[in-house]
């Protein structure tokens, strides 16, 4: 399809939600790896975000958009009621003329839009000091206003997302079906992912295994707080805003603070050619954990810190395990450029668990005093 029939059908999609008057234009947004993410320039009004769900991913795309109405009304009527003391932002679900939250087109393509941020931009990888202790605080923030939605109110709407030992137990079953790894073709690459995972198997029980023994407890998560899913004032720098809604159901925080860490932690973000390099820095870990603290120390039990480490460990080997599986499944989950894109993502993630690994006791020093 040349790119003027594409920009018309992206127009016809997106007048669904456009009630505001005529649009302007339609470009790309993000560098997100799952959706397709637009946004949407009006004539004379507000810019919009236009998103086509990925259906291979989420299933029951009218599930995730019925968790989310539940996470802003929330969120909305606890800021009304307890605001805090900055701007803080939640993307609001736009209409359709019909008055649904999303547009199931013909061909199937599941699409929903989202207030645009105004003000706000993001970053693919921590830049500064003073970065790290914002997007902590952002965490912190999200969790503080979610602490009093039930988790039991939100749909289980990817099942399995950060339940480790599953991704091992999908690693193994794409490993058992995968006939390019003849012994002969393998890369050094290859051979170094295929003993990582083989050398850490253990670890993938460790949030589980606290979990099934109460020292865990489940709670509202955001499950995908990286770097790129935070929004920063353009003026001031400060975090306003927490987005990619679509995976904001019942689990751990430890999730979200090991998810959160490995990504604001390594400065020179997770497509880096020069994986070897790759490296966990504790001083942006302490500026996480300090502002992240700023806004959760009320709701963390004894046991929350004492998982801290190991949730940081172990999100980070699962998301290695995870690019590392789907490149040896051809591709099929996360978006990618070129066929090695994903060994390439599961090496940076890799190193940087030796990299976690070999300062586990500087970080268990950082996390200590700030209980
Ligand atoms: P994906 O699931 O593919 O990562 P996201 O929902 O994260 O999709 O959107 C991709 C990127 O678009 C985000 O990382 C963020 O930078 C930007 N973005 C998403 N929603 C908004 C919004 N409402 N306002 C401003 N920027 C947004
Ligand atoms: C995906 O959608 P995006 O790019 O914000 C993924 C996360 C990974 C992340 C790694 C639903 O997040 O789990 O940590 O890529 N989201 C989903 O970059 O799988
Ligand atoms: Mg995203």
């Amino acid at each position: 399809m040349d790119r003027n029939n594409q920009l018309n059908q992206l127009i016809e999609i997106g007048d669904q939600f456009s009630q505001q008057g005529q649009i302007a234009n339609i470009q790309t947004f993000g560098s997100g790896n799952i959706n397709d993410t637009f946004l949407v320039s009006l004539q004379a009004a507000k810019p919009f975000i236009l998103q086509r769900l990925n259906t291979k991913v989420f299933r029951e795309p009218k599930l995730v958009m019925q968790n989310m109405r539940i996470y802003a009304e929330h969120v909305r009527d606890r800021l009304h009621k307890n605001p805090l003391d900055r701007q803080w932002e939640v993307p609001q679900i736009l209409q359709t003329s019909q008055g649904l939250d999303y547009f199931q087109a013909e061909n199937g393509e599941f699409w929903r839009s989202l207030s645009f941020i105004e003000g706000s931009q993001s970053f693919d990888k921590m830049e500064s000091l003073e970065q790290a202790s914002e997007v902590g605080y952002a965490l912190g923030t999200f969790h503080h206003l979610t602490s009093d939605l039930a988790p039991m109110r939100l749909e289980d709407t990817l099942e399995g997302f950060h339940v480790t030992p599953r991704y091992l137990q999908q690693y193994e079953e794409v490993l058992a079906n995968c006939s390019s790894l003849a012994d002969g073709k393998r890369s050094p690459e290859v051979n170094y992912c295929l003993q990582f995972v083989s050398a850490r198997q253990g670890l993938v029980n460790v949030l589980e295994d606290a979990k099934a023994l109460g020292k865990l407890s489940l709670r509202t998560m955001h499950g995908d707080p990286k770097v790129n899913n935070i929004l920063f004032d353009k003026q001031t720098n400060l975090a306003m805003s927490v987005v990619d809604l679509d995976t904001v159901k019942s689990g751990l925080v430890h999730y979200d603070i090991g998810d959160c860490l490995r990504s604001g932690c390594n400065p020179v973000g997770e497509e880096y050619e020069d994986w070897e390099n790759v490296r966990f820095e504790t001083e942006l870990c302490q500026g996480v954990l300090q502002g992240y603290l700023s806004m959760a120390r009320s709701f963390l039990t004894e046991y929350d810190y004492v998982y801290i480490y190991e949730a940081i460990r172990v999100i980070t080997f699962e998301l290695g395990l995870r690019f590392f599986t789907d490149y040896l499944a051809g591709n099929i989950y996360f978006h990618v450029k070129y066929p090695e894109h994903n060994l390439l993502r599961s090496l940076v993630q890799f190193r940087l668990v030796e990299s976690i690994e070999s300062q586990e006791s500087m970080i268990n020093k950082i996390i200590n005093p700030l209980k």
